[in-house]
């Protein structure tokens, strides 16, 4: 049976995004200091501390508080899950993938320091986060600090961000099908969303049927990121043209609007926000509302 859940109106969500994204932004300054050799941890705190939502930091802290664990528990993973992000959209946007000169703003690591650099900055922010997650949980059972770094590990590895990147390269300028599409978004970046929320989770001592809830939760989520990633490129697009059709609609990127219509895939989105919604109906209402807000903004987010 379906259940409302009630979230308080008073919830300052703009507020609550601001200081957990300060909080993350100060724990990965510490964690990268810039050091000897200088050329590599410049690389790394050039893309990593430049700016970026921190939807997967905060999502794991709010994830882990949801379940009553302390913030602490489970910074150094919020921290871990942002270094292995910002090494995945190094390694994105090399020539011999995305090619992409521009990132959050400025140019691309590689644009900035060479393509070598960047594909170790990406090597060592990968190493690091799991270093990093190991070596700096406290107060944590270490049983569920090894349960998150499998997590973390299957996430990003070659069943997870790696198989969904290796489909989408092999798809270029294939005609793909709705599932096909769903394999590359859920692979590429729904899993690390998810296990964002689900080690989040771990860290602050959910239970199974807790964790398992917010897996449902955060698969949604991931799903309902990418979809309005599409929306988002196709709506921008048509402003930035004045046009009604955008980039998506008349190149062959598959996309979501281009594959369902753009009605559709707004209506997919507002499916999908539910549906994750609904999975919180399973927690204590005053303490879901983070996760609440975060699942609105990322349907409304408008970038
Ligand atoms: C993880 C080992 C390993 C290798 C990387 C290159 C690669 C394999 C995967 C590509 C993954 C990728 C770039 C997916 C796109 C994910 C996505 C929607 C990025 C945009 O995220 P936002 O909007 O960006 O959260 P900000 O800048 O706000 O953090």
């Amino acid at each position: 049976m379906q259940q409302t859940l009630k979230i308080s109106p008073n919830f300052k969500f703009e507020e609550y995004m601001a200081s957990k994204a300060k909080k993350v932004n100060t724990a990965l300054d510490d964690a990268v200091p810039l050091q000897n050799p200088l050329k590599i941890h410049q690389a790394m705190r050039y893309s990593l501390l430049a700016g970026g939502k921190r939807v997967r930091p905060v999502l794991c802290l709010a994830s882990c508080e949801l379940v009553g664990g302390e913030e602490a528990a489970a910074v150094p993973m919020a921290c871990a899950l942002e270094m292995i992000h910002t090494m995945s959209l190094i390694h994105d946007d090399l020539p011999c993938m995305d090619n992409d000169d521009l990132r959050r703003g400025r140019p691309t690591c590689h644009k900035e320091f060479g393509e070598e650099t960047a594909v170790l900055a990406g090597d060592a922010l990968l190493a690091l986060a799991f270093e990093h997650v190991a070596a700096k949980t406290r107060n944590v059972d270490e049983r569920r600090v090894v349960q998150a770094i499998v997590e973390l590990g299957s996430a990003v590895g070659s069943e997870g961000l790696v198989a969904g990147q290796i489909v989408d390269l092999s798809s270029e300028g294939k005609l793909l099908s709705l599932g096909e599409l769903e394999y590359i978004h859920v692979h590429k970046t729904s899993k690390l969303l998810e296990a964002a929320v689900v080690c989040g989770a771990i860290m602050g001592g959910g239970g199974g049927a807790q964790v398992e809830a917010l897996r449902k939760y955060a698969r949604c989520v991931g799903l309902l990121f990418q979809v309005v990633d599409d929306i988002l490129d196709v709506t921008k697009t048509s402003e930035e043209l004045g046009k009604t059709a955008g980039k998506d609609l008349v190149t062959d990127k598959a996309t979501y609007p281009r594959l369902m219509g753009l009605r559709k895939a707004k209506d997919f989105a507002a499916d999908l926000a539910a549906m994750a919604v609904q999975e919180l109906s399973y927690f204590d209402p005053s303490r879901a509302a983070p996760l609440y807000h975060l699942a609105q903004y990322i349907a409304s987010r408008q970038n």
